[in-house]
């Protein structure tokens, strides 16, 4: 998606990922020793599974117990706490929009007003630890799975697409603060296919329709993102930009050559990587993204 015209770099979301330099001190994490939850609380929809609960003083040792997130136009309804550091995620998508969902990781007692005018100033704001990177473009009733390494600490999620009235959808609500209490780390998850993102190209595997375990590996030098926009094989998929320009312009009426947006992922580190259980529907070609460097990058494979 917001890929498309090649050599063209669009204008992006607000994102404390781009507008600010991530580095800061991971020792601040130390920090938040003080605030570990040995237990855990969840709060809104989902994730509310009786075996996450513990007693205090314990560590779970077995794997992670899935978290549902889901998208919401207004807003996100998510666990308020989370044992870490490996966390599994199941974001769904329940709303009419499009909808991404950055997490930052941000200094105890930050609140979601700071987070807001923060970004809405494009200005690097006190408050952050680490971008942590995030889930892109996911499309009304998609979703997708994935293990993230958070820290213990505290955590925004946001989304800040734009609106067709020039605002954002962090204005309508879309942002949520949650914490990571500590725990022990699970097993790896084992992935089905394999993408390899280097500082000047993607590599993308043939892939088949179904739901697929994808490693995002980042093989480059430098952070790299994935955003991924199937477009029914019919269409010629050079209007792509088409697709990036209903986002710029709001997400008016229905997305452009009939795409769907099954999820991707932003900010992996080099060296690093994630992987995503997504769906990839039958006809359709899937346009794989990235847009840290100068220019976009990308790989398209066509699923059959
Ligand atoms: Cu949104």
């Amino acid at each position: 998606m917001r890929p498309a015209d090649r050599g063209t770099p669009t204008s992006r979301p607000i994102s404390f990922v781009r507008k600010v330099s991530v580095p800061r001190s991971r020792q601040a994490v130390a920090q938040f020793v003080a605030l570990l939850i040995p237990g855990v609380v969840l709060a809104g929809c989902g994730g509310s599974n009786p075996s996450a609960s513990t007693q205090p003083g314990t560590v779970p040792r077995r794997a992670p117990s899935t978290q549902v997130v889901r998208l919401l136009d207004n807003g996100f309804l998510a666990p308020s706490t989370v044992r870490g550091p490996a966390v599994d995620l199941e974001v769904v998508n329940d709303g009419t929009e499009v909808h991404e969902m950055e997490i930052s990781q941000v200094k105890p007692g930050t609140t979601t007003r700071q987070v807001v005018e923060a970004l809405h100033r494009h200005e690097e704001p006190p408050f952050m630890v680490a971008d942590t990177g995030g889930v892109t473009a996911l499309g009304p009733g998609e979703r997708l799975r994935y293990r993230r390494h958070l820290p213990p600490g505290s955590y925004v999620l946001y989304c800040s697409l734009p609106t067709a009235d020039g605002s954002d959808h962090l204005s309508k609500g879309m942002v949520r603060l949650f914490t990571v209490s500590d725990s022990q780390p699970g097993p790896a998850p084992v992935p089905d296919l394999t993408v390899t993102m280097g500082d000047r190209a993607i590599t993308t595997p043939a892939i088949t329709a179904g739901t697929r375990s994808v490693a995002l590996v980042n093989r480059g030098t430098t952070e790299h993102e994935i955003w991924i926009t199937g477009v029914p094989s019919t269409q010629d998929q050079r209007r792509l930009g088409e697709v990036d320009a209903w986002f710029e312009h709001g997400q008016v009426g229905p997305p452009p050559l009939g795409a769907h947006f099954p999820g991707g992922h932003q900010s992996i580190s080099p060296g690093s990587s994630v992987t995503l259980t997504m769906t990839f529907r039958h006809g359709y070609t899937y346009h794989f993204v990235d847009n840290t460097g100068a220019h976009p990058v990308s790989s398209t494979e066509r699923v059959v």
